[in-house]
């Protein structure tokens, strides 16, 4: 009878073990493309847009596993997803770089496991350009230019004795979105005799810095006449910080604002004559980025710099139902 029961539990397990090992076989992310993706971090409205981007394109049912780690907009963060991914041996790596510099040595980690990389939204800059496959993203440049071009328009007729004092907040130093924002607007400064710095001051992307450093600002200075934030979420903290010191501003205000991102709150205070110039900062990169994927598996040929479309928006281009039916 012992001898039938441990018959018994022989065949038991038996059948479990080949169940179970019949399960590791054709385990289900065996047939999914998986992708590492570094992302900056939550700091903006503009991210959480492009990372629900990512997510939703990347789908399980499109073949995919998104694996995202959050940077928390900190390098050595991306380096340490960076080096799981590779012991993890993923198929793809997709990093949008907090910063420009510092990239060549983990780049060089990737390329020598074998894994191609995508570099979205800002840009690396390295020696060897070999080191990734593609830079999916905006032209902060144009962005700037776009922004300094509308300026331009609106003081065509100001006098020369007349100065244009700017309150520039700057994004995260050394990122690309802040770099070339920046770099439009230092060349257009140097050019025109009368525009002038107030201060430049460093709001690094996010809402809560921009508020403190410009209520502290205007404890000595109120007299500026615009202000030029990198970003919707630190237009907002500025905002707030005008309304403390009981400086009007927008469209009949004392201060003129100009905002990067266009995300939907900043077109609806655009839209209310609170904000002047929205220039837009498309963040929807899921679909282009498989597209380039898709290509690379296919064999094919990709560009090295994908640019995606972007325009400016003042109250005139608006209307509440465009607001309405944007994504982002
Ligand atoms: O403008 C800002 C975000 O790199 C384009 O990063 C991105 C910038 C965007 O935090 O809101």
């Amino acid at each position: 009878m012992k001898r039938f029961f441990s018959l018994i539990l022989c065949l038991a397990l038996a059948v479990n073990i080949a169940s179970c090992s019949g399960k590791k076989e054709q385990p289900k992310d065996k047939d999914l493309y998986v992708i590492g993706f570094s992302q900056v971090g939550s700091e903006s409205d503009w991210r959480l847009a492009n990372t629900k981007s990512m997510v939703d394109t990347f789908t399980e049912d499109k073949g995919y596993e998104l694996r995202m780690e959050n940077a928390k907009q900190r390098q050595d963060n991306q380096f340490a997803a960076v080096r799981t991914f590779i012991l993890e041996g993923v198929d793809c790596i997709i990093i949008a770089p907090t910063v420009e510099e510092g990239w060549d040595t983990i780049l060089k980690e990737i390329q020598d496991a074998g894994i191609p990389v995508i570099i979205m939204d800002r840009s690396v800059s390295v020696d060897d350009k070999n080191l990734y496959l593609t830079n999916y993203g905006s032209d902060f440049l144009e962005q700037g230019n776009m922004a300094v071009r509308w300026l331009e328009s609106e003081t065509s007729s100001m006098s020369a004795e007349d100065n244009l004092r700017i309150l520039h907040l700057q994004g995260t130093y050394g990122a690309t979105a802040q770099l070339l924002r920046t770099k439009a607007l230092e060349v257009a400064v140097s050019q025109h005799d009368n525009w002038e710095f107030a201060a430049q001051l460093y709001g690094d992307f996010t809402e809560a810095k921009a508020y403190e450093v410009v209520t502290d600002y205007l404890r000595n200075d109120k007299d500026i006449d615009v202000i030029y934030s990198e970003n919707d979420n630190m237009t907002y903290g500025a905002m707030r910080a005008l309304e403390d010191a009981g400086i009007t501003y927008g469209r009949n205000g004392q201060v003129r604002i100009i905002s990067f991102d266009a995300t939907k709150r900043a077109l609806q205070y655009c839209l209310e004559g609170k904000i002047d110039l929205c220039v837009e900062c498309n963040p929807l990169h899921g679909p282009g980025v498989e597209e380039l994927i898709t290509k690379y598996r296919n064999g094919e040929e990709i560009p090295k710099h994908v640019y995606v479309e972007e325009t400016a928006f003042t109250y005139s281009d608006l209307t509440q139902d465009f607001i309405d039916s944007r994504e982002y």
